[in-house]
């Protein structure tokens, strides 16, 4: 007879999923024009998108202005271009660009030059080592044929389809904004074929005086440009991958942004919160993946420059969900860069590829078909929610009090994302997370998957922790929270007893060895007591 162990512990996931099935969870508002949300496509009477031909685009005029982002067809797109005499006249770049890309490409040194030939300040500077490497050396040589031959005329195709699939300003999601943006599968691709051949203006520079510094890089060429490290080449394969598949036929579906600023005051007062931690429905599991979890809403361990490393070396969680997952690539476009208070929610986006291993290791693994189902919108039903965590150098930085509560608002935001602050039952779907902020930023899972939990019993939200292969990890979470929730310890006593911990033990005992021995000498009672006294204060009109 042969023992089968679980992997994981605590309530099945159809308890944090609502649902047996992993799409019976209520759907996020449908995409609906509003003065808050900008849908750059054809939304007729509110009938939903069938998800298989691309629905028609949004007719507008162009804007060339702060609030905008700035495309490569706009008529006001010019650029210094030298004439055979050698002197300089401002030309529109769109022009170039069309003239470039109508014209055959056959290896990476003349796909390079003609990325130079609209881009010619960087004709000295530019080598792209990672593209020549790529299809000189790294792929063999029927499949570098194949993307000359096949793909690049397409994605070249699509790149200069933008001026007709987009016809309506694209606003910049800018901080302190409550807004979303709607966009077509279709469009999205146009928009990545730009990004691929780096026609997007005034994006290739980070100077801090430069338009776009508060932006993350959305033309590829910062991927080019790395030394072609065997994980940018893998990346490069995926990104390639993406656009062999929306080449050969397009995807009918859309994809929302939605980004989420909420003020300082308008976050709990964690410690008097009275939320039972009991009251969270908690799964902890070793093996599955955060983007496995379907019908989740999958935390995104994001860099405030959304994207992170994606265009650049990065290869861990956010860098490989990006180029698993092409679309959320878009968010580089027009997502300024994350506030403490903000967060931002991805509805929609496919996933193009499989891959196995992780930074260093990490390798395309072939083609992945979403079988996501469409919600009444047009969307995948897969919501990606990018909150950043901050690097901590040392562990004393991370326990600061302003640092907990700067982590848990993060968390509470993104999670609280639709949610109905006056409902008293849970929220579904609920939270996908894990090790957040604890692999490049340092951190220590021990603490966020406490903060991710007080966060989520805020919220109201049902939590899946993921914590990647380390099965120790697992059963301390599980033994930890049980310890808390049978003693009816609430969030603000949590943040209390953690604050205290940080103020005396940080750096001679661990947190949960703390937290059981506080439970064993009974010391909740008392706290319960202070708390009591705490909620009267802050309550007595001053
Ligand atoms: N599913 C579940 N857990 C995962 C997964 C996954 N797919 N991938 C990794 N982990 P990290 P951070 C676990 O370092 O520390 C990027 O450059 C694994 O234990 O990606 O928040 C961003 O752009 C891993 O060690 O997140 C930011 O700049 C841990 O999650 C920065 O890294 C943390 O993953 C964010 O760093």
């Amino acid at each position: 007879m042969s023992t089968v162990t679980k992997s994981w512990l605590g309530v099945p996931i159809s308890e944090i999923r609502g649902s047996q099935s992993p799409w019976g969870a209520p759907e996020f508002p449908l995409v609906v024009p509003a003065y808050n949300h900008s849908v750059l496509y054809h939304v007729q009477n509110g009938r939903p998108i069938d998800g298989d031909r691309p629905p028609k685009p949004q007719i507008g005029r162009d804007k060339w202005d702060h609030e905008f982002v700035r495309m490569p067809c706009s008529n006001q797109s010019l650029y210094p271009f030298e004439d055979s005499n050698g002197d300089c006249h401002l030309k529109k770049r769109w022009e170039v660009i069309e003239s470039s890309l109508w014209k055959p490409i056959r290896d990476s040194r003349e796909l390079a030059n003609t990325i130079l030939s609209y881009n010619t300040k960087f004709k000295k500077i530019w080598k792209f080592k990672a593209l020549h490497k790529l299809f000189s050396e790294y792929l063999d040589e029927e499949e570098t044929q194949y993307f000359f031959d096949v793909t690049l005329p397409e994605i070249a195709k699509l790149a200069l389809a933008l001026p007709k699939l987009i016809q309506s300003p694209i606003p910049l999601l800018k901080q302190h904004k409550n807004y979303s943006i709607s966009l077509s599968q279709q469009q999205i691709a146009s928009i990545l074929a730009n990004a691929f051949f780096c026609t997007f203006p005034r994006r290739n520079t980070k100077k801090k005086s430069s338009e776009y510094s508060s932006y993350p890089h959305i033309n590829f060429y910062t991927l080019y440009e790395t030394d072609g490290s065997e994980s940018v080449l893998e990346k490069l394969k995926c990104l390639c991958h993406y656009f062999r598949r929306v080449c050969t036929k397009v995807p009918g579906g859309v994809v929302t942004w939605t980004r989420r600023s909420v003020p300082p005051r308008g976050c709990p007062a964690w410690g008097s919160s009275g939320s039972p931690l009991s009251s969270l429905p908690l799964h902890v599991d070793s093996d599955t993946t955060i983007e496995d979890a379907h019908g989740l809403i999958q935390v995104d361990f994001a860099n405030k420059y959304l994207g992170g490393g994606v265009l650049n070396y990065g290869c861990v969680q956010e860098e490989i969900r990006f180029v698993i997952c092409p679309e959320l690539m878009v968010s580089m476009l027009f997502t300024e860069v994350l506030r403490p208070n903000e967060a931002l929610l991805i509805v929609g986006c496919e996933r193009y590829s499989r891959y196995t291993g992780y930074a260093s290791t990490f390798q395309w693994a072939g083609d992945y078909r979403d079988e996501t189902p469409l919600d009444s919108s047009g969307r995948r039903r897969c919501a990606v929610l990018a909150i950043d965590a901050l690097p901590y150098p040392s562990t004393v930085q991370e326990y600061r009090e302003e640092m907990l509560t700067r982590e848990l608002n993060k968390a509470w935001i993104g999670f609280t994302f639709h949610a109905d602050p006056e409902s008293s039952t849970l929220q579904y779907p609920g939270v996908a997370t894990g090790n957040w902020g604890c692999g490049a930023f340092g951190g220590s899972p021990r603490l966020k998957g406490l903060l991710q939990a007080m966060a989520a019993a805020q919220a109201g939200r049902p939590l899946a922790y993921f914590t990647f292969g380390d099965a120790e990890l697992r059963d301390h979470i599980v033994d930890v929270y049980n310890a808390l929730a049978k003693c009816g310890v609430t969030v603000g006593q949590l943040y209390r007893l953690i604050v205290r911990f940080s103020k005396t033990n940080v750096l001679r005992s661990d947190l949960y060895d703390f937290l059981h021995q506080v439970l064993r000498d009974g010391e909740v009672d008392k706290l319960r007591g202070t708390q009591h006294e705490r909620m009267e204060t802050d309550s007595t009109p001053g």
